[in-house]
């Protein structure tokens, strides 16, 4: 019978050699880490080759991406629908192996890695999931959520601070089942760590709370065996285990060198590895009875089939219970949602208030909020500010995780990696805030949710040169523009309450790919609406204040500049100069309206247009046009009282009323 070093050598062979074939990608980190993989992934790891979707699968994580043929390895020998054929195209056009692991392209893959950092912050996500979920569903006798989030992470990760971020809240919050391995092989791109990288891995871990075991020799699989099962028996506790390993291991010229961690090895070295490691079969052969070894798909199917006769005996004792954790698992709204929804963006037209968009932003949480049990709030330490609590917030604690608010604490980053990994467990609409000029801290997190086309919820408050006082460090100048930029992104900066619970409703239906909702610190006032234009909100962009005769202008603006457009507007109608307002709170969702409704709000022989953003101006020369003017601010801005400071950089109605007979004339 085949020796577990046999097994773990199937990795080894075809990553060296699907990086040969691509002469591209990483085989360092998939052969040093192929013994560990093999003793988790064949002993431990709970999934189902044939459902990758499997509800209460474990999790597995490659936080270091780089190593992603050590993954597509795992999956093609244990029986995901990834082929040999599959493993050949490794990093090539459209394939479904590309050269870090990409969410939604190999089955099997449970987020996108590859930013070091950012897997085992998602994994602290998977983690929190799981364990919120547990709280919720679980009964007596009833663990029908109950899976373990498994992680592997390098040097790399461990580096960066985002790290800190995640792995710190992981041993405040006690994640038991969360348990990462760490490759700890001395090596990093520049070569041997010493020089960069001295932390005291095990000190460190320690003091965040977390269990962990060092020294472990990452190529005995027995001691691995036995360190997994350790972390097994504590509950209470994230575990790390620190395993020493062999970058490039099998490689006789090339094993424990930064060598072999970013390049092919090349065909002579792959030839002697063939022999120093005894492999003798050829490129991307697995000889059968290994293969019949690595295939988990009678035992993944077996365990899910126990699974799913324990949920049918949940569904007998609890029915509502087992409808409602398959209605989040599925990601649908309740089915009253879309009715109840409408009724309370009525009922705040109908109100009509003049309050801060983050307060509005408030209270449609506290609308919304009573229909959403798959909400996890948060904010990162800026709760007062960003008004992300509402009165059905309950936080998470160590000991109590039957809630649906998280207290992040200062970690814009690692709240936002962490979004990303609960979004991706399934069960949840995680929203979490900071100031907007904040989102630079986290923004490789939100490109991440971005790619991955996932459903996490950005709120930011402060939006603009109009929070005053706090200056040009906390006033967010290019922000707009950058997240707009961003594929995937929808971006959303409402002008008043209404406008509000329309971004919220929209952002909370949209679930393919992230929203960004950006509110003000300042009160704005409340727009009088016909029902047309209330319905048109949603439209991304839409008119505002209309004029009866022809129209010799149009404004566009966003958020605070709204209001300041249509006083504006005012002005010029008195001065028999007829201009529309348009209200733009959502460019994507705009753009993506057909054509006649875009043409209708801005007809193409109006070239005499004004865009009003608190923000950079480039942005908006498309839709202003050349003819056009923008009022932005192309500086950083002074602290000042808010309205001072807006007033000194010319959002004022009398200047965009000026800007507009400029353009006219
Ligand atoms: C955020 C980020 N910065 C830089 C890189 C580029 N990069 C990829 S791997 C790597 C070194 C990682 O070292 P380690 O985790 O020890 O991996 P090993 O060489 O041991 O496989 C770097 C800098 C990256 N992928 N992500
Ligand atoms: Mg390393």
């Amino acid at each position: 019978m085949p020796s577990r070093r046999e097994l773990a050598n199937a990795i080894r062979a075809l990553s060296m050699d699907a990086v040969q074939k691509a002469n591209s990608g990483h085989p360092g980190a998939p052969m040093g880490m192929a013994d560990i993989a093999e003793v988790l992934w064949n002993d431990f790891l709970r999934h189902n080759p044939a459902n990758p979707k499997w509800e209460n699968r474990d999790r597995f994580v490659l936080s270091n991406g780089h190593g992603s043929m050590l993954l597509y390895s795992l999956l093609h020998l244990t029986g995901y629908d990834l082929t040999i054929g599959d493993l050949k195209q490794f990093r090539q056009l459209h394939s479904k192996t590309p050269g870090h692991p990409e969410y939604g392209y190999a089955p099997g893959i449970e987020t996108t890695t590859g930013p070091l950092g950012q897997g085992i912050s998602n994994a602290v996500g998977f983690a929190i999931a799981e364990k919120v979920l547990a709280a919720q569903f679980n009964t007596p006798g009833h663990d029908i959520v109950d899976h373990h989030t498994y992680v592997f992470l390098g040097d790399g990760c461990m580096m960066e601070g985002i790290s800190h971020e995640a792995c710190s809240l992981a041993g405040t919050l006690g994640l038991g089942k969360l348990i990462a391995i760490y490759d700890d092989n001395g090596i990093s791109i520049d070569g041997e760590v010493e020089g960069w990288f001295t932390d005291d891995t095990q000190k460190r871990f320690e003091a965040y709370g977390w269990h962990v075991l060092p020294d472990v020799d990452g190529h005995n699989a027995e001691a691995v065996k036995t360190a997994i099962e350790q972390t097994h028996q504590v509950t209470d506790k994230p575990s790390l285990i620190c395993c020493k390993t062999i970058i490039g291991w099998g490689s006789p010229n090339k094993q424990g060198k930064e060598e072999c961690h970013g390049a092919a090895l090349g065909e002579d070295e792959v030839t002697l590895v063939r022999e120093t490691i005894g492999w003798e079969h050829d490129p991307f052969v697995v000889p059968q009875e290994i293969k019949d070894l690595w295939d988990a798909r009678a035992e993944g199917a077996d365990a899910e089939a126990a699974w799913r006769e324990k949920f049918e005996a949940y569904r007998e004792a609890y029915p509502e219970l087992a409808a409602e954790y398959q209605r989040r698992m599925a990601g649908n709204l309740p089915q009253q949602w879309a009715e109840k929804a409408s009724e309370f963006i009525a009922a705040v037209n109908e109100m009509g208030e003049s309050i801060a968009t983050r307060k509005a932003s408030q209270k449609a949480l506290e609308g919304f909020g009573p229909m959403l049990p798959e909400f996890m709030g948060g904010s990162a330490d800026l709760a007062g500010s960003n008004l992300t609590l509402w009165s059905g917030s309950k936080p998470l604690s160590e000991n109590s995780f039957d809630g649906n608010y998280i207290y992040y604490g200062v970690r814009e980053f690692g709240m936002s990696a962490i979004m990303n990994g609960i979004a991706l467990h399934g069960g949840f609409i995680p929203y979490g805030g900071t100031f907007l000029i904040f989102s630079e801290y986290a923004r490789n997190a939100l490109r991440m949710a971005a790619l991955m086309r996932i459903q996490t919820l950005f709120v930011y408050t402060h939006d603009s040169i109009g929070l005053g006082e706090d200056g040009p460090t906390h006033q967010a100048v290019e922000q707009l523009s950058t997240l707009r930029m961003i594929p995937n992104m929808s971006v959303w900066r409402p002008c008043d309450a209404v406008e509000t619970a329309v971004a919220w409703k929209t952002a909370i239906e949209r679930k393919q790919g992230p929203t960004s909702l950006v509110f003000s610190r300042q009160g704005l006032p409340h727009q009088m609406r016909t029902s047309e234009q209330l319905a048109n909100i949603s439209r991304g962009g839409y008119i505002i204040r209309d004029c009866d005769d022809t129209l010799d202008g149009i404004i566009i603006a966003t958020g605070s500049e709204v209001s300041i457009a249509i006083e504006a507007a005012e002005g010029l109608a008195q001065q028999g100069v007829n201009v529309r307002v348009v209200s733009m709170p959502c460019t994507d969702v705009f753009d993506a309206q057909d054509t006649e409704y875009k043409e209708a709000v801005l007809p193409s022989n109006v070239i005499a247009r004004v865009a009003v953003e608190a923000g950079v101006p480039d942005y908006w020369l498309k839709y202003a046009g050349l003819n056009g003017k923008v009022i932005g601010i192309n500086r950083f801005g002074e602290s000042a009282p808010g309205k001072e400071v807006m007033n000194y950089f010319g959002f004022t109605a009398e200047n965009v009323a000026q800007t507009v007979n400029a353009v006219i004339a």
